[in-house]
């Protein structure tokens, strides 16, 4: 048996079964570790979704920010966008039972010494910080609010961690760095804006994983959500987004060996 994280899929079907062929994944006894946005952007959002629920036995997923997006969008919170590619998913007649799994999922993951998140973590917070918090929004997630919770989630305020925060205030901040983080302030607020390559980041931000005293330092971390950064394995961090659904690659972390799979992207995908 073994295990393979993957990358941001965000409706890559085509990729991530070719991905499949090239790890030799066997059904029933290798695991998928899938670092969240499973959808948005690629033409099979409905497919990879269906792909997973139907083999969830063998899928442990995060949720990322274009999942949460397609949650608000499924249960009307707010309206689809021009770039969004939703609608098939949307409009399936299991679009119920897929939107309820994809609402089940956390938002962070640990086993066999291996945090996973979809963006990272705030540097104040332990694993167990970040698992306990993770669970507070599954809760609501999971609960009969669920509409009145999503409906709340959007927002860039609080940026910055305080353990003082009302709870909407603290589901956001929760919600946005585990989905949404890349750098950070001196201060330790997040940035927002941000997106591009390491080099050329500013000088007054900080990659989340370089901030000074990061307390889940000693963990490694499996994140997505930063194409621009590539592929970065190194030791306590395995950033693994590595620009699918730009037409780039999608990449596979096999945790024993740490080996890295990677197909470029199926032309039937975007
Ligand atoms: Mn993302």
């Amino acid at each position: 048996m073994a295990i393979y994280a993957i990358g941001d899929i965000q409706g890559c079907y085509y990729s991530f079964l070719d991905l499949l062929k090239k790890i030799k994944f066997k059904r029933g006894r290798d695991k998928l570790w899938l670092v969240g946005d499973l959808v948005n952007r690629g033409k099979g959002s409905l497919e990879i979704v269906r792909w997973c629920y139907k083999n969830k036995s063998s899928v442990t997923a995060v949720l990322g920010n274009h999942d949460l997006h397609a949650l608000a969008i499924k249960y009307k919170i707010i309206e689809p966008g021009d770039e969004d590619t939703l609608s098939s998913l949307l409009k399936a007649k299991d679009s119920d039972l897929l939107f309820e799994w994809l609402r089940s999922l956390p938002l962070a993951h640990y086993e066999k010494k291996y945090l996973m998140v979809h963006a990272g973590v705030m540097p104040q917070w332990t694993v167990e910080n970040t698992l306990k918090f993770s669970k507070e929004v599954s809760t609501q997630l999971r609960s009969k609010k669920y509409i009145e919770f999503l409906s709340s989630m959007y927002g860039n305020k609080p940026d910055k961690w305080s353990s003082t925060l009302n709870k909407n205030d603290r589901a956001r901040i929760i919600i946005n760095a585990t989905t949404r983080l890349r750098a950070l302030n001196s201060d330790g607020a997040i940035d927002f804006t941000y997106k591009g390559e390491l080099k050329n980041m500013p000088k007054k931000l900080k990659p989340w994983f370089d901030f000074s005293k990061r307390k889940t330092k000693d963990s490694p971390i499996i994140c997505g959500h930063w194409s621009a950064l590539g592929l970065m394995t190194r030791g306590d961090i395995f950033a693994i987004d590595t620009g699918c659904v730009w037409g780039r690659t999608l990449t596979a972390l096999r945790l024993d060996d740490k080996s890295v799979f990677s197909v470029k992207t199926n032309s039937k995908d975007i």
